[in-house]
């Protein structure tokens, strides 16, 4: 028998970053985050929804709720769930807040299925529990301190450390580069992301010279939905390219691979649609054999790379450790997925 839901709750709460991330188009000081509880008959599941900006907080709070409304006594089976939301708002469009929202309940239902089951997640979608190698982040923080922060994640035993660059010239993005490589040495790989901020001209010519510098890959040289502009980039580049934290859904993973945009895909697990969404997207990652990393979401992240075919790395970040009870674990630079039941969300009493 199937579980029904009961409520969908939704929490606006605003976490404080430990310091401001900066990247080449804005800087985040704090994560507004919606805490989601999915109550079924048979368990609750938690999720995470990040709005990016506190003036979509309230809004993506209220439609999750309105959302959930309209799910009152249905099947807590995720997949009949996407279903009906999708048919419900195709009017209305099924991206951006919309697609947040329904990603948010997707992910606390399977946490609620996995958790019925006495499952982690990745068990429960038919893997096991196997570690993931993890990068950590540098922000838009000039020369000297990314390379003292890179060295900070080498130490900490990260294998990768993932720059923000676009500065006014390319001959500062290099310094950037050769002062973290100096920082970490030879053995740890090296990412940069543009985060959407050139035009595909500039970035090819970047691009040119970026690529003696050994980089593991180019991050969103150029605007996310731009595949044609990266395909550009990723037809001249000897460094991978790497894209997909803006793409809403299988869909536009279809058309950008179609489009041959990347080298590299990079999934958000609210944007890509949830868990169900996630799957959808790696299968198609992995029928192509482009490797998958992930953007935020750690703990849900470590669950869904450990299915994925072409697993490669996970991004790590500590942001929102303070509401959660169980924050993920890394061991000597690898994510260790939780094997407790659930997607390995689960919140602290704030
Ligand atoms: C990023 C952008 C915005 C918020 C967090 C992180 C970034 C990444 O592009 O790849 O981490
Ligand atoms: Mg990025």
């Amino acid at each position: 028998m199937t579980a029904s839901i009961k409520a969908i709750t939704a929490r606006p709460v605003v976490v404080p970053m430990p310091e401001p991330h900066q990247t080449a188009t804005a800087t985040i000081v704090e994560s507004p985050l919606v805490l989601v509880t999915a109550e079924t008959s048979e368990a609750a599941g938690y999720a995470i929804v990040f709005t990016y900006t506190a003036a979509a907080l309230g809004p993506t709070a209220s439609l999750l709720e309105n959302m959930g409304g309209l799910l009152r006594g249905d099947a807590a089976d995720p997949r009949e769930v996407e279903r009906k939301l999708q048919q419900r708002f195709r009017l209305l469009g099924n991206e951006g807040l919309v697609a947040m929202a329904q990603a948010g309940i997707d992910m606390a239902l399977w946490d609620a299925k996995a958790r019925a089951a006495g499952m982690s997640l990745c068990a429960m979608l038919g893997g096991t529990e196997r570690k993931i190698r993890a990068y950590g982040a540098v922000g838009y923080d000039g020369v000297k301190r990314s390379a003292e922060v890179a060295e900070a994640w080498a130490k900490r035993g990260f294998r990768g450390v993932k720059a923000k660059i676009g500065y006014p010239t390319v001959r500062e993005d290099v310094e950037v580069v050769r002062a973290m490589r100096s920082a970490v040495g030879p053995e740890v790989a090296l990412m940069v992301d543009y985060n959407q901020s050139l035009t595909p001209a500039e970035a090819v010519e970047r691009a040119r010279v970026l690529d003696g510098e050994g980089l593991a890959w180019i991050e969103e040289p150029v605007h996310a939905h731009d595949h044609a502009g990266h395909a550009q980039v990723a037809a001249s580049a000897r460094t991978a390219l790497n894209a997909g934290e803006n793409w809403w859904g299988a869909a536009e993973v279809a058309q950008a691979i179609l489009a041959r945009a990347v080298d590299l895909v990079m999934l958000d697990a609210m944007k890509i649609g949830g868990v169900t969404g996630w799957m959808r997207a790696a299968a198609l990652a992995e029928a192509h054999q482009l490797p998958v990393s992930s953007h935020l979401w750690p703990e849900i992240s470590a669950q869904l790379l450990a299915v994925s075919a072409t697993a490669s790395w996970l991004e790590y970040a500590d942001w929102w450790n303070p509401i959660l009870a169980e924050p993920l674990r890394i061991e000597d630079g690898f994510a260790v997925p939780s094997d407790k039941p659930g997607s390995g969300v689960s919140f602290r009493e704030l």
